[in-house]
């Protein structure tokens, strides 16, 4: 199976330091052609399409379909649970909640949804998911049990886990639309101990905070909730310039 979208990602990571994703709900947008597009230009590395509470599968279908019409960044599924696949994206990240409290978003529905990935050829990109602090709907959904924010240790700890049961990627969550992002000492504590791709989301709509994140040791950022916003354009612009530094 080619790893396509998995030399994308680590491709631009040796060429530009620091990506941004920007992950729309099919739900929330009402326009996908025109959001996608006007995403696009603001200097986005990937679309993230999926969300915790994806319960209609077939819009969530026809929205990968429009937006694999839109934008030549590559589509990436980000599910929260079976509803979140389609056939027509790029990609999944193929995620385990680690700290759960349900085996079912551990491994169970990655099991049933495993056979419709493999069915429809998607590149799996295996990711540790790590729901900290206030964890929102993500947190709640996926009976998550959030790491305290001034205990980075034990994320690292979980994080190195990740590491070794072969998660090439690792998602730190805060939740979105969290009032509280991710600390950078948690970022930063993960680092020293997983060598993989950090993603860190939830709650950032300002260019500092994403650029302290991204100093932090974050490899990627996700913005997701700022995009529903009417006027987001400026300050997402902001934020893709914020992250153009390079780690010492
Ligand atoms: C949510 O981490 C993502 O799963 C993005 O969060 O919507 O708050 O940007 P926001």
């Amino acid at each position: 199976m080619p790893r396509r979208i998995h030399t994308y990602i680590q491709r631009q990571i040796r060429k530009r330091g620091k990506l941004l994703f920007a992950l729309l709900d099919a739900e929330n947008i009402t326009n996908p052609r025109d959001t996608i597009t006007t995403v696009e230009r603001c200097d986005v590395d990937a679309f993230l399409v999926g969300g915790s509470t994806v319960y209609d599968q077939l819009q969530l279908d026809a929205f990968v379909k429009v937006a694999k019409q839109t934008t030549s960044k590559p589509v990436i599924l980000f599910p929260g649970n079976i509803t979140g696949i389609s056939r027509h994206a790029d990609a999944i990240f193929f995620s385990s909640l680690l700290n759960s409290e349900d085996p079912y978003y551990i491994v169970g529905a990655q099991a049933i949804g495993a056979l419709s990935i493999q069915r429809y050829k998607l590149e799996a990109l295996p990711m540790g998911y790590l729901v900290i602090g206030q964890g929102a709907t993500a947190g709640f959904i996926g009976r998550a049990r959030p790491f305290p924010t001034d205990k980075p240790e034990l994320v690292a700890m979980y994080a190195l886990a990740a590491q070794y049961l072969g998660m090439k990627y690792l998602y730190l969550e805060a939740g979105s639309g969290a009032t509280e992002t991710i600390p950078p000492q948690v970022v930063q504590a993960v680092k020293r101990r997983y060598s993989g791709t950090v993603i860190v989301g939830g709650g950032i709509t300002l260019p500092k905070t994403a650029h302290d994140l991204a100093v932090a040791g974050a490899d990627i950022i996700v913005i997701g909730n700022l995009l529903e916003r009417p006027d987001f354009v400026p300050t997402l612009k902001h934020i893709s310039a914020s992250l153009r530094i390079r780690e010492s």
